[in-house]
């Protein structure tokens, strides 16, 4: 699953066009998102993932598409990007571009309008929710939705086979009354599992606790949410900025399957509902870094041995603990995962400021760049912002964000709620400025 020789051409061409120092993170160390993992050593980690999986039918298509066409109907409201667009714009034609709206009073609106229509979306909590401020803005602003933590295996079933499912039924009839699609937020993740998962063990057990969660929870949502972040974050470095030795993510299912835990996770959501999108996700994959290049060989993998995997979440946590990722390195690195056939999307946007990593006026370029950089490719479905306003961000308190106390300025809106400036950077990216 390393990078092959023409991954490593790929990248090194790509670079010409525009690479990113991504090195400047330097907050690889304590408190990042590979701060916590499974239990047990990692010796159940060698097995391959070669052959061995059904090739159900998954609708991932293949990469010579590019006819290119962009029929979106422009005018739709709740705007469901995901039946607009055709061609992959890979190998056999002209690559299509997304057509802005001609005028729009909100990001969503600017996202209904363009042509193919584009998902913005924000992650909510459950919390932000008991404030009028934040819920107006919200839904003002966004037709998009992610649970910030609800739907995580530790709110879901935090007992064996019971569930418990009130915060997340808040949220998803929330966005639906507010017209706003959802999209389920994680599946399978080695993170917020409760204390009785991560201490499963052997394939039997792990296995069949795969197929109980995932069962029961897209079952339970299955007329709500139709796409799905399947498996989180299973690839980590020795960096949180995604550089230095990529390799699969020691966690309670990789230490008792192997990397074959993401193809069982995929064919199981697969057979629990044909139509649904079904997507990985994960940080610092941004850049054109090592560990970007490690993922792209292994989706690949999936997608050549017909794995049902409909796309890649891009989560965009720019600044520390994370990787720096320019707007051309961006683009460069959708196109050749979009070009396997697959949808892309940004998938937790912010952009931290804390201890002046990334300046202010860095932010307002990576913002309006890389928003950009999706924004024009007809594949890249959604752009989530990971929160509403700056107080309440995840990385304020977070010690590899290197806040310490202080706000981390990462997102659109201050804790007024007023617009920042990197608001209206956003909103120039989405119409064509
Ligand atoms: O924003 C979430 C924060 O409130 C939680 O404490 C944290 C725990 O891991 O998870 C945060 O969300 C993460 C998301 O689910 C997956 N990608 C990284 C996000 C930021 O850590």
């Amino acid at each position: 699953m390393r990078s092959g020789p023409f991954t490593l051409l790929l990248s090194a061409f790509l670079c010409t066009i525009g690479c990113s120092d991504d090195g400047d993170g330097g907050a690889g160390g304590a408190g990042g998102q590979g701060a916590t993992s499974g239990t047990g050593g990692a010796t159940g980690g060698t097995s391959t993932s070669a052959g061995g999986t059904s090739a159900s039918t998954s609708g991932t298509g293949s990469a010579t598409g590019g006819t290119s066409t962009s029929t979106g109907d422009a005018s739709t409201s709740t705007g469901d990007a995901s039946t607009s667009t055709s061609g992959t714009g890979g190998s056999g034609g002209g690559m299509a571009v997304r057509t802005p709206a001609a005028s729009a009073n909100s990001l969503r609106e600017a996202g209904e309008k363009a042509n193919p229509p584009i998902l913005i979306g924000a992650a909510i909590s459950g919390g932000g929710l008991n404030n009028g401020d934040y819920k107006r803005v919200a839904a003002a602003e966004h037709n998009y939705v992610t649970a910030e933590n609800e739907m995580k295996w530790d709110a879901l079933e935090p007992n064996p086979g019971q569930f418990s499912w009130g915060s997340a039924d808040n949220i998803v009839n929330w966005a639906r009354s507010n017209n706003m699609k959802v999209k389920g937020h994680t599946l399978v993740w080695h993170n917020q599992l409760p204390g009785w998962a991560n201490s499963l063990s052997g394939a039997t057990q792990v296995e069949q606790a795969i197929r109980r969660h995932i069962e029961n929870v897209m079952g339970h949502f299955k007329d709500r949410i139709d796409t799905w972040d399947v498996v989180n974050e299973a690839v980590i470095t020795d960096s949180d900025t995604g550089v230095g030795n990529p390799r699969m993510r020691p966690s309670v299912f990789f230490n008792a399957l192997g990397d074959r835990f993401l193809d069982l996770a995929f064919e199981i959501a697969r057979e629990q509902d044909p139509n649904a999108k079904l997507y990985y996700n994960d940080y610092s994959i941004d850049a054109l870094n090592d560990k970007a290049d490690y993922v792209y060989e292994m989706i690949k993998g999936m997608v050549e041995r017909g794995v049902p995997i409909d796309g890649v979440g891009f989560q965009m946590h720019i600044g520390p603990p994370n990787n720096e990722a320019g707007g051309a390195d961006v683009a460069a690195n959708l196109r050749r995962f979009a070009d396997l056939g697959l949808d892309v999307l940004i998938s937790e946007m912010d952009i931290n400021r804390c201890s002046n990593q990334v300046t202010a006026e860095e932010q307002l370029t990576y913002y309006h760049d890389i928003v950009e950089a999706c924004f024009v490719m007809p594949e890249c479905k959604a752009i989530t912002f990971w929160g509403i306003n700056d107080g309440r961000s995840w990385l304020n308190g977070w010690s590899g964000a290197l806040c310490n106390g202080q706000s981390s300025q990462s997102l659109l809106f201050n804790d007024q709620y007023q617009k920042k400036e990197t608001y209206n950077r956003v909103m120039d990216a989405l119409m064509g400025r």
